[in-house]
């Protein structure tokens, strides 16, 4: 996520209200996170000078991999979804790559039928 403003500005990033970081004038600030628990988050940054503040937020979902029905666990309606998108009557959502190969495929299939059963 990023913001890019016409004046110098002090940049506040929360989450859920709570500041994770800020930078000092600036006119742009970017975020970025690769480590955050699953669920939905309120991410917001907040830009301020001496001619007032304005707020930008984001709402962020964070998918368990393989995940594509969004409930919080690999079952069998996220290894149909992957058959659904392999046969193209699901648009392609690469959060079922599994199997990290660029592509959605029956071994992404495959390898959440096997979490399921635990092999
Ligand atoms: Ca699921
Ligand atoms: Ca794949």
């Amino acid at each position: 996520m990023s913001i890019t403003i016409d004046q110098l500005v002090n940049v506040s990033w929360q989450i859920n209200g709570v500041e994770i970081f800020n930078q000092t004038e600036v006119t742009e600030s970017t975020y970025t996170n690769t480590s955050t628990a699953l669920g939905t988050w309120n991410v917001s940054a907040l830009a301020s000078n001496k001619n007032g503040t304005a707020v930008n937020t984001w709402t962020w979902n964070v998918w368990m991999l393989g995940d594509l029905n969004h409930n919080n666990r690999l079952d069998t309606g996220d290894a149909t979804l992957v058959l659904r998108m392999i046969v193209g009557l699901t648009p392609v959502d690469y959060l079922g790559d599994m199997n990290h190969n660029g592509m959605i495929d029956t071994g992404d299939a495959t390898l959440i039928l096997r979490r399921i059963v635990g092999l």
